[in-house]
C-alpha cells in the first residue's frame, strides 16, 4: 500500500499527512544530489562545524517546501541558527529537522538519514508533546518511517520516487548489539560500568558514525545505542531537539525508551534549538538498567 493511502486508511488528521508526504517527496531531490554534491562547502553552521555540501543542500531543499507549502507555523533545522517562522501558515505546527544526520558518512558512501520531529506548535516543547516524528534513510534502499502515536510504519520508496508499506506496526525486538559513542577513555564511572556489563553479558559492537542509521538497526535488531556525557562534555555532543526526541519519540512508539541517563528524554524541556544531551536510546531493559546504575 502506498504512503498516502496508508495515511488515509490510518484515519491520520489531514494536516499531519499532508506534511508527512511533503517530507516523503523531498526525499527524491534530496538523494539527486549524493552523485553531484560530496565534499565539504565552506560554511559552518551554528555549531561551528563545517557544513557537507549535501547537508546544505538538504537544509535548502526542506526549508524551501516547507515555506512554500505552508505547512507549518515554524522550522527548526541543526544547520540554521534561528528558528524559521512562516507567516500565513495554514497549521500552527512546528517541526524540528536534521537535514542529514551522519554526514561525515556521505563520502564514504554508508547510510544518512534525514530526522524530522512534528509538534503542535512552537518546537521549543517537551518530546512528549510531539504529534509524531519520521526518518528518511538513505541506504541500499530508501526507507521512511513514522509515527504519529499509534504505532511506527515503515515503507520502501520505490523508482517512482513513492513509498510503499514494508511493515506496519513495528515493535522492537529483545537483541545485544550496543552502539557506544564517545571515546572509552572519557567514559565517566556510572557509563563504564554500563557498557561493562552489556559485554560481558555478550552484546556486540555496531557503531557507524550516523545515529538514525545506528537506531534503526536497533529498532529491528533490538540492544541500545548510547551518547553519554562524558569527562570535560557533561551534555555529551547530540542534540536533544533534532536527533534525541524525534527518533526518541519512534522507539517509544515502537516499544522502547529514550533517556539521558536520569529521566525519559521526552520529558526534558528544551532551552535552545541547539540544546545538546546526553542519550540512551532503545530496549527498556538496557534503558531501564542504565537509569538504575546512574542512581546507584
Ligand atoms: P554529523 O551529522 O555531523 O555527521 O554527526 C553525526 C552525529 O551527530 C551522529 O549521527 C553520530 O552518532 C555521532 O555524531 C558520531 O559522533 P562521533 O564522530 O563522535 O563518533
Amino acid at each position: 500500500m502506498k504512503l498516502e493511502d496508508f495515511l488515509k486508511t490510518k484515519g491520520t488528521n489531514e494536516n499531519l499527512a499532508q506534511l508527512i508526504m511533503l517530507f516523503s517527496k523531498q526525499a527524491t531531490d534530496i538523494k539527486a544530489g549524493f552523485l553531484s554534491a560530496q565534499g565539504a562547502a565552506d560554511t559552518k553552521n551554528v555549531y561551528g562545524e563545517t557544513q557537507m555540501a549535501l547537508d546544505k543542500r538538504a537544509d535548502e531543499i526542506l526549508i524551501a517546501a516547507l515555506k512554500e507549502s505552508k505547512l507549518v507555523s515554524w522550522i527548526a533545522t541543526e544547520e540554521q541558527p534561528d528558528i524559521i517562522e512562516v507567516k500565513d501558515a495554514v497549521n500552527p505546527f512546528g517541526v524540528t529537522i536534521d537535514p542529514l544526520d551522519g554526514s561525515s558518512l556521505i563520502d564514504v558512501n554508508l547510510s544518512v538519514g534525514t530526522i524530522v520531529g512534528i509538534y503542535p506548535g512552537h518546537v521549543l516543547e517537551l518530546g512528549n508533546t510531539m504529534l509524531g516524528a519520521l526518518y528518511i534513510l538513505y541506504g541500499p534502499l530508501t526507507t521512511l518511517t513514522y509515527t504519529t502515536g499509534s504505532g511506527v510504519h515503515e515503507f520502501v520508496m520505490g523508482e517512482d520516487g513513492n513509498f510503499t508499506l514494508m511493515q506496519e506496526n513495528l515493535t522492537i525486538p529483545e537483541g545485544k548489539i550496543y552502539a557506544p559513542g564517545a571515546l572509552r577513555k572519557d567514559y565517566l564511572p556510572y557509563h563504564k560500568q554500563f557498557i561493562e556489563q552489556l559485554e560481558s553479558e555478550g552484546y556486540k559492537l555496531r557503531f557507524s558514525g550516523s545515529f538514525v542509521a545506528d537506531v534503526h538497526q536497533i529498532l529491528h535488531k533490538g540492544g541500545m545505542f548510547s551518547y553519554p556525557a562524558f569527562e570535560g562534555k557533561e551534555n555529551g555532543k547530540l542534540r536533544l531537539l533534532f536527533e534525541g526526541t524525534p527518533l526518541g519519540k519512534l522507539v517509544t512508539e515502537a516499544g522502547g525508551a529514550v533517556s539521558n541517563g536520569n529521566i525519559n528524554l521526552l520529558d526534558v524541556k528544551p532551552v535552545a534549538v541547539s540544546d545538546r544531551t546526553p542519550i540512551y536510546i532503545g530496549g527498556r531493559k538496557e534503558i531501564a538498567l542504565i537509569e538504575s546504575i546512574k542512581r546507584s
